[in-house]
């Protein structure tokens, strides 16, 4: 016997060279005896202290599919990626002919050390072309991926985590945002049954043409199913020309527009405040209350960096980034409201929390008659400057009003796909093309019953 065991110890030489209890020394080499107790204990000891840099799951997991969907985390991960702790960044796109995409450069080596979040791409292989095209083809890339749930794993989705959340980012005009995102979020819940899903969803603007509309409705209709469930808990559509039209102020007083509102929308909602500070932003709470009255797309307003001499209320704020929705919205029918207000520290204290979150409620109920239920959560900046940003996201508002263009768009293009020759080009059949329908329908309804209630 190499070792022989009292009171339930092991000792053993590193020969495996039999010895007497007690012995310090291997009586035949002179090696010490290797105390396997003590070796164990201080071998745990040495991995808790690596535990940040070897865990495998992140709270925070934001994905980019297709072109847009990558650019936009690209640029949240320079943006924000060390503000944000405790998460993970990954770039989905088609492979087509080349290995890596030009436009993406991944960071060699993190800032300051090896627990900032990490960068990565995932190719989908066998897209014939980078630009995919059409939904049904992204969805079926996707699919036929082998890799994909591996990636998603390494990128830190994982059941151990709770509370974990997936943030996925595209734009669902083209094959691979439209097709890719709603299958990769359905693999996130499969493999972490405990997570919550956003989708922040780039519609097409109105004057692409009706194919891009057609991607954007099979897309929104996947996200949303299955109906009792769906893959997504809190869908944000923001229209392109809409997000094109509003403008904003960073903390450092540079202009903000389009993709830069994005990330500061999504970093926001992560909880991540540009100049240190603190945050409530929770989208978890938003994502259980949307789901338990069976409401789960939501319109963004955003008023970012206004100055709150000039416009003398955060009501007026308020006011001023209600007027510009990212998509069309039905105000009688707004029945949930989430609101994210982040004010300078030095100014919190003169604002009154308890007087701010009175204004905001007396808001909330003059300007949504059938509002069943609100989510109001701050957070205080560094910021020197008088600057207040805010983000409201309403939900109740039917699809068939909120993507009216997607859908005109879909009945147009569908008696395209729909014959027979097409089918192999789009990767749709027609019995698909009515439960695409057949699902937005059901979610609307849905809405209407509850609002009879
Ligand atoms: N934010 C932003 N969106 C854009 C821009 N140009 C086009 N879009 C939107 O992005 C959509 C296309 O999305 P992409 O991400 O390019 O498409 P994809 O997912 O890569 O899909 P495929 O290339 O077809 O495989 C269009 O329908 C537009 O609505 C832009 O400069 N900025
Ligand atoms: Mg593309």
């Amino acid at each position: 016997m190499a070792a022989s065991r009292s009171d339930s110890k092991y000792v053993v030489c590193p020969n495996r060279h039999p010895n007497p209890n007690g012995s310090k020394l291997c009586n035949t080499c002179g090696l010490p005896i290797v105390d396997y107790e003590t070796e164990l204990e201080s071998l745990l000891k040495a991995w808790a202290e690596q535990e940040p840099h070897i865990k495998f799951s992140r709270e925070k997991v934001f994905i980019g599919v297709g072109n847009q969907g990558c650019k936009l985390v690209h640029d949240l991960h320079r943006s924000w990626g060390n503000i944000i702790r405790d998460s993970e960044f990954l770039m989905i796109e088609s492979s087509g002919e080349t290995a890596q995409p030009k436009e993406y450069t991944l960071p060699q080596t993190s800032s300051n050390g090896s627990v900032a979040p990490r960068l990565s791409l995932h190719l989908i292989p066998r897209a014939v072309n980078s630009q995919v095209g059409y939904f049904g083809l992204g969805d079926k890339l996707a699919r036929d991926d082998p890799g994909l749930d591996d990636r998603l794993r390494r990128s830190g989705v994982n059941p151990s985590t709770e509370k974990q959340t997936v943030l996925l980012l595209s734009a669902l005009g083209g094959g691979t945002g439209s097709g890719a995102s709603p299958y990769t979020l359905q693999r996130a819940r499969e493999i972490n049954p405990h997570s919550r899903r956003v989708l922040v969803a780039m519609m097409p603007g109105a004057d692409e043409p009706d194919s891009a509309h057609f991607n954007s409705f099979c897309s929104l209709s996947h996200s949303l199913q299955p109906n009792d469930d769906p893959v997504t808990d809190i869908l944000i559509l923001a229209n392109y020309d809409r997000l094109s039209r509003i403008r904003g102020v960073s903390s450092s007083g540079e202009e903000l527009a389009r993709e830069s509102l994005l990330s500061h929308l999504v970093a926001s909602l992560a909880g991540a405040v540009e100049d240190g500070g603190s945050s409530e932003s929770d989208p978890g709470y938003l994502a259980k209350m949307g789901s338990s009255m069976g409401v789960h797309a939501f319109v963004p307003c955003l008023a970012i960096g206004r100055s709150l001499e000039i416009f003398g209320s955060i009501g007026n704020i308020l006011e001023s980034a209600f007027s510009s929705p990212l998509a069309p919205i039905d105000t009688e029918s707004i029945v949930l409201s989430y609101i994210l207000v982040q004010v300078p520290d030095r100014m919190a204290s003169l604002l009154h929390e308890k007087t701010l979150r009175a204004e905001l409620n007396r808001w909330n109920k003059n300007s949504f008659p059938q509002l069943k239920g609100s989510v109001i959560q701050m957070s205080h900046s560094f910021r020197t400057s008088d600057r207040v940003d805010l983000y409201l996201l309403l939900g109740g508002t039917k699809l068939a009003i909120t993507a009216s263009r997607a859908k005109e768009g879909f009945d147009r293009f569908k008696s395209v796909v729909g014959r027979k020759a097409w089918e192999q080009e789009f990767g749709v059949s027609p019995q698909s093309l009515l439960e695409i329908e057949e699902a937005i329908d059901s979610y609307d309804n849905g809405l209407e019953e509850m609002m009879a209630i």
